[in-house]
């Protein structure tokens, strides 16, 4: 690691293999090959974060019509390649990345198509028997999304079902996010959707599509990870077939909004007007003219409670999302303790501080208050 900032392409439709390319701030090289960054997959997202906690940045790739691929960083700037498993061959289309588990490893979220029997007769009904088909003949490809919890060493183990959120009502998964929707202290999932069920022939013009009115998909964490589906509409998120979705905290005002995009149509902001008494706390890890800070990370204490947020520079599908990084804290008025720890090996704790505040943190270890 040099500081400066590499990038990881991934493409859709399949092409040439995605490139890695080496910077060095104003140029780049292609070392995509003898990094190890190899196959010619239909790669919808990516994610460029330390799956292994040993400092140096993988790569999660979440490909269509294929397995998700991790690169493991040896360090040397290669790449060991692994999939991820017969449960990831599936249309992929999020790589989402966040401590679930909080033990300290980052888990991920893969949003994936699910249809049901009364869907697909629906759209067979409507002349749209392409999914249908698909689905007949593919089966596995529609299974659901994937929630990868890590176990540490490279593997990860799919506990989307046990969780409750492989299969959902909503559809068609795009973009996902892992955040706290309402500073309970529990992560909750919320993911675009928009369901695409038209195939057509038209000259070389193979796929048109059709979007029918799915609403997104919020689940609700309501105990140690137990997920509850709720409608995207009782909490006042009415419009249907997004694809993308960031979020960011417009007003600081301590709860998280959400922007959503159609595939062809505007985007839609949603301010969260959640009315909570649960206190929050955000942080900026602040870079310098020589480092960049991506890939710090911050454990905040409150209580018995320790909860990991990383400063990724990871992109989502199309999108990424604000760099400040947000903890609810439910009902804890102190922060026991933020501890950061810097790309260089460096850390810094912090004790006692006040909840309901943006603070920012830099590299000289001061910690200031950021004014809304
Ligand atoms: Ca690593
Ligand atoms: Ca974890
Ligand atoms: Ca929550
Ligand atoms: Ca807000």
């Amino acid at each position: 690691m040099d500081h400066i900032l590499d990038v990881k392409l991934a493409r859709w439709p399949i092409g040439e293999a995605a490139a890695d390319y080496n910077g060095d701030g104003a140029t780049f090289e292609n070392v995509t090959l003898e990094a190890g960054i190899t196959g010619a997959r239909w790669s919808l997202a990516a994610s460029f974060v330390d799956l292994t906690n040993d400092g140096w940045p993988d790569i999660h790739v979440a490909n269509d019509f294929n397995h998700d691929t991790l690169y493991l960083n040896r360090g040397n700037g290669t790449f060991e390649q692994r999939f991820m498993g017969e449960e990831s061959d599936r249309n992929r289309m999020s790589s989402e990345v966040q401590d679930l588990t909080r033990n300290g490893y980052l888990d991920i979220y893969v949003t994936n198509i699910e249809v049901n029997p009364e869907q697909l007769d629906a759209a067979e009904k409507r002349g749209r028997v392409f999914v249908k088909q698909q689905a007949a003949a593919e089966p596995r490809y529609f299974g659901g999304n994937n929630l990868w919890i890590n176990e540490g060493d490279g593997n990860f183990v799919d506990r989307a079902e046990e969780l409750n959120v492989k299969k959902s009502p909503f559809t068609w998964g795009w973009d996902a996010l892992i955040i706290d929707l309402n500073n309970d202290r529990k992560l909750d999932i919320v993911h675009a959707n928009n369901q695409v069920d038209v195939i057509t022939e038209t000259g070389d013009e193979r796929i048109v599509t059709e979007a029918r009115n799915t609403e997104s998909g919020v689940w609700m964490n309501t105990g140690e990870n137990e997920f509850r589906p709720i409608r995207a509409t009782e909490i006042g998120i009415d419009r249907m077939n997004e694809r993308v979705l960031a979020s960011l905290d417009a007003k600081i005002d301590g709860r998280r909004d959400l922007l959503f995009v159609e595939d062809d149509g505007p985007p839609r902001f949603y301010r969260n007007v959640t009315d909570t008494a649960h206190h929050w706390f955000q942080l900026i890890i602040e870079g310098s003219d020589d480092h960049t800070a991506l890939g710090a990370r911050a454990w905040l204490t409150a209580g018995n409670h320790e909860q990991l947020m990383v400063k990724d520079c990871k992109s989502d599908f199309q999108n990424q999302n604000s760099r400040v990084l947000h903890w609810g804290l439910g009902d804890h008025e102190r922060i026991d303790e933020l501890h950061v720890g810097w790309p260089d090996d460096t850390e810094q704790s912090f004790s006692d501080l006040s909840p309901d505040r943006r603070m920012r943190v830099s590299p000289d270890g001061s910690i200031t208050e950021v004014s809304p």
